[in-house]
């Protein structure tokens, strides 16, 4: 496995602005030269993208258990290090990563209720022991993120997910489980309030990622 220290993963629950922080910092990294490569779970591979799809917009015919929904992320988690991660570490990029271990804790551990050292091991066998040296945690109390999230769906012409479809304590748990996460490993996981203007949003998070590249480049 390579050194995992140029692995950045950005976390937070529904519409918490993943997506429009990854893009400017993607801006960021390249002003300064370097490579990056961004992905997302569950997908970034062939498989992982199938598995997306399966597990976010599965056929009505079936619901999908919660035991599968669990092992459908994991599969997706695996194919991804194996196919893409992997090898852009091991060519010294730099890997921002929408979600990874973390929203598996928070999401089927805090959220769904599967015990929480169990769920660890799992990822740590998924994921192959690999850790991101920073975090950006996306906080937003749920009845904001889910608003803005329909929002962008109903903008975009998206149909709402079957996650994002859960109730608002199903996500208020989720948000508790990336708050005691956080709470565990604060110098890996680096809390940023997703409430303020979008302006501040990146301010504060190019910090975090300029004082990151001081470490890892
Ligand atoms: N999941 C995933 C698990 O349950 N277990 C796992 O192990 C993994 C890996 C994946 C789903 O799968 C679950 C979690 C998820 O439910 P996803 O697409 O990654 O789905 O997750 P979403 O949270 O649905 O991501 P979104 O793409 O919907 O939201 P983002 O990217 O966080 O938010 P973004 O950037 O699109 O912003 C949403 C809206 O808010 C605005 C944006 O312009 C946009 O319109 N916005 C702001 N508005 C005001 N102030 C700010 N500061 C703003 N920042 C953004």
């Amino acid at each position: 496995m390579p050194k995992a220290n140029r692995f950045l993963t950005i976390e937070g629950g529904e519409g918490a602005g993943k997506t429009t922080l990854i893009r400017f910092l993607t801006t960021v990294l390249q002003e300064r030269g370097v490579e990056v490569v961004v992905t997302r779970e569950p997908g970034g591979s062939f498989l992982g993208e199938e598995l997306r799809e399966l597990i976010l917009h599965p056929k009505p015919t079936e619901p999908l258990c919660k035991e599968a929904e669990l092992f459908l992320f994991l599969a997706a988690r695996s194919q991804h290090i194996e196919t893409l991660i992997k090898p852009a570490l091991e060519a010294d990029k730099v890997v921002i990563c929408d979600r990874f271990n973390d929203s598996t804790i928070a999401y089927q551990a805090a959220a769904r209720g599967f015990d929480k050292k169990k769920v660890q091991n799992l990822c740590d066998i998924a994921s192959l022991c690999l850790s991101p040296s920073l975090t950006l945690y996306l906080d937003v109390p749920p009845s904001i993120g889910v608003r803005r999230a329909h929002r962008r769906n109903d903008q975009n012409g998206d149909q709402i997910d079957r996650i994002e479809q859960e109730d608002l304590s199903f996500h208020e748990k989720v948000r508790e489980g990336f708050l005691e996460l956080a709470k565990e490993d604060p110098k890996r996981i680096r809390i940023i309030d997703t409430t303020k203007a979008p302006a501040t949003v990146k301010r504060h998070a190019e910090e975090l990622v300029q004082e990151w590249l001081k470490q890892i480049l």
